[in-house]
């Protein structure tokens, strides 16, 4: 059986590469925006919602390339900040930060709340744009804290500062990350959507 094609419309790179790893027991050939010259193209996510702005990526990359096309939006959301940063997440803090910098600014907010007022989740939005202009979407949710300070060097973005119940970050985690994530169960979910589009 040959693979079907698939491409995933995000620049973010450690995004990528838990993507590929989740779709490593389907039959999906998982190609990247570079594979399409592509990986410059800029989309603007003007959403109010995860959903609307991972439609807007997966249908504009769809678009330009005429395949099957993943995307994910996702965002960290903080109860002691009242949701936020939630949809804006990646900005959070000015659009110059890096992943650390934005951390840093995080942990700098809560500096005097105490652990038990720390909870936090994750949430991430899988879409995919069938060209022709089917749609579909699924979300899954990672409940946890965040952290004291950075602890682990694994994964990217907000992982070395957001806890699990056991108290280890994702950033310590290995492998296991992707068996619990908000990006795993989103696309545990996608997979059965998928399948039927699986003609290979
Ligand atoms: P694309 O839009 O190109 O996919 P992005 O990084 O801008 O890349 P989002 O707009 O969806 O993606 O923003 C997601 C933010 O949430 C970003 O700051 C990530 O670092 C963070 N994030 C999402 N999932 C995460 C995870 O599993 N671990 C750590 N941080 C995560």
């Amino acid at each position: 059986m040959s693979q079907s094609k698939l491409v995933v419309a995000t620049s973010n790179q450690g995004k990528l590469k838990e993507i590929r790893t989740l779709l490593e027991d389907t039959n999906w050939l998982v190609l990247g925006l570079s594979d399409f010259n592509l990986q410059d193209t800029a989309i603007i996510e003007t959403g109010n919602s995860y959903l609307e702005n991972a439609l807007a990526k997966a249908n504009n990359i769809a678009k330009l390339t005429g395949i099957i096309t993943l995307a994910d939006d996702s965002g960290l959301e903080v109860n002691a900040l009242g949701g936020k940063p939630g949809v804006v997440t990646a900005r959070f803090g000015g659009p110059l930060l890096n992943d650390n910098q934005r951390c840093d600014y995080l942990l700098k907010l809560l500096t005097d709340v105490p652990k038990e007022k720390r909870q936090a989740c994750f949430r991430a939005v899988l879409a995919i744009s069938i060209p022709g202009g089917l749609n579909f979407a699924r979300e899954g949710i990672l409940n946890g804290y965040i952290a004291q300070s950075f602890r682990g060097e694994n994964g990217f973005g907000y992982d070395p500062i957001f806890e699990l119940q056991d108290g280890r970050t994702l950033a310590e985690l290995g492998s296991e990350k992707q068996q619990i994530s908000h990006r795993f169960q989103a696309m545990r979910a996608i997979k059965k959507v998928l399948r039927e589009f699986d003609h290979g």
